[in-house]
């Protein structure tokens, strides 16, 4: 199903006097703080953040999945459902596919597709972490890290597919997320798993086009309890060094132990110009994969206020970084749960951007701690709502993403078309 623009036209008109309002009266606002509206606006527009092929459908945890009715089943689905949503929130403008849950079959009809939607190919995952049908190795006990050389180069060249892939759908990053680790004492030698995981990684990467990104993800815990190959920031960082100038350490929120200080961990990586990607979700212990913003909004702004603080002091060229959503939606639809992540992202952007930055550094200069928070806090608790809608608006979406879609039916739509008992590929 497709949505029309006069669609959102129609329903944009009828809120067009109320947000108005909103709009001049967030404004006059600006203007006296000395702020340059036209250019936060644009700077929101311009913020696309990629949706993971595998988040359309119900997420599930080991004790049970429940499905949804009209959940994409094949890769055109998903693009479709992606489509949808950048239409309404014109903020999800690429997809990010999982190899091999969404291989691509005709990848010309696929480019094609993805391009009358206005949707780019965002980074290819590689997925080691579960065995797939046929597989000779099992990567029960790891993949890039395995004591056997076999299993490694199974999982070098299944890397190695899934760039191929990338490229025929004109993608320009390879995510690895390593499930790799040990869950009791002694399993591991520590120093030869790592030296194997390097090693494995710099074989995928002298397969890179000169064109591309190698993002290297981290995780404190699970699948494995007791170590993971790259529980952190640091030794992903080891391990992007070591591969060499095209690679760089993603970092997925929810893969830290509670408390971490991630918004110091993007500080310095942007500082050495390594920080590559973001996976964005939010949680109350660790990989929860809750909706943005759902528990913790204020980290989620002061994680953007390093953000737009090192993309304006870039003196370590640190790439544009590839932001996409990492969540799981197990209790609400999972394309109003998108929408809501996505405004949070934006919500939080949009507040870093209202940092005066002059100030604080002067605040922090003198050690006025208090002021500090002032200048931090009078961004934060600003209702940048209007702000948000306009440069939605202005774009061609709709002026509340959510509303449209209730009352436009649309879930009931998708199920009429794809019926009540499909189940999209992904965890
Ligand atoms: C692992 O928890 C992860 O965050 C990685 O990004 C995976 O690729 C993704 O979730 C899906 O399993
Ligand atoms: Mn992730």
């Amino acid at each position: 199903m497709q949505i029309r623009k006069e669609q959102i036209e129609n329903f944009n008109q009828q809120r067009l006097r109320t947000h108005q309002e909103n709009w001049d009266f967030f404004q006059n606002q600006l203007v006296k703080r000395g702020l340059d509206c036209s250019a936060i606006l644009k700077q929101i527009q311009n913020l696309q953040i990629a949706i993971p092929s595998w988040a359309l459908g119900a997420g599930g945890t080991r004790f049970g999945r429940f499905s949804f009715g009209g959940e994409p089943c094949n890769l055109e689905q998903k693009i479709d459902d992606v489509g949808l949503l950048h239409a309404l929130t014109q903020s999800a403008g690429a997809i990010s596919l999982h190899i091999p849950w969404d291989i691509p079959k005709d990848e010309l009809a696929i480019k094609q597709q993805a391009a009358e939607l206005g949707i780019l190919f965002d980074a290819v995952n590689s997925n080691t972490f579960q065995d797939q049908d046929k597989q000779k190795h099992s990567y029960k006990f790891g993949s890039l890290c395995h004591t056997n050389r076999a299993v490694r180069q199974q999982a070098i060249e299944h890397n190695i597919e899934v760039i191929k892939y990338g490229e025929a759908i004109g993608s320009k990053s390879l995510t690895i997320w390593l499930a790799d680790g040990t869950s009791f004492p002694g399993q591991h030698n520590f120093r030869k798993a790592f030296q194997n995981t390097q090693d494995s990684l710099k074989e995928i990467y002298q397969h890179m086009p000169s064109d591309w990104k190698m993002f290297i993800e981290y995780k404190p815990f699970e699948p494995n309890f007791y170590s993971m190959v790259i529980p952190d920031w640091g030794t992903s960082l080891m391990l992007a060094e070591g591969c060499g100038e095209k690679a760089y350490t993603l970092i997925d929120l929810g893969h830290h132990l509670p408390n971490t200080n991630i918004e110091q961990i993007v500080s310095i990586l942007m500082m050495k110009g390594k920080l590559g990607g973001f996976h964005f979700n939010d949680s109350k212990y660790s990989d929860d994969d809750l909706t943005c913003g759902a528990i913790k909004p204020y980290q989620l702004f002061l994680i953007f206020n390093e953000l737009v603080d090192g993309m304006e002091n870039n003196e370590a060229a640190n790439p544009t970084l590839a932001w996409m959503i990492d969540a799981s939606h197990n209790l609400k639809d999972p394309l109003e749960d998108l929408m809501q992540s996505l405004e949070a992202i934006r919500e939080a952007f949009a507040k870093a951007l209202l940092v005066d930055r002059a100030a604080l550094s002067i605040a922090q200069m003198e050690n006025d701690v208090a002021q500090c928070q002032e200048i931090i806090q009078q961004a934060y608790r600003t209702d940048v709502r209007p702000l948000l809608v306009e440069a939605r608006r202005l774009s061609g979406g709709a002026i509340d993403p959510i509303e449209f879609f209730r009352q436009h039916a649309v879930r009931k739509q998708l199920i009429r078309d794809r019926g009540e008992n499909v189940v999209a590929t992904g965890l």
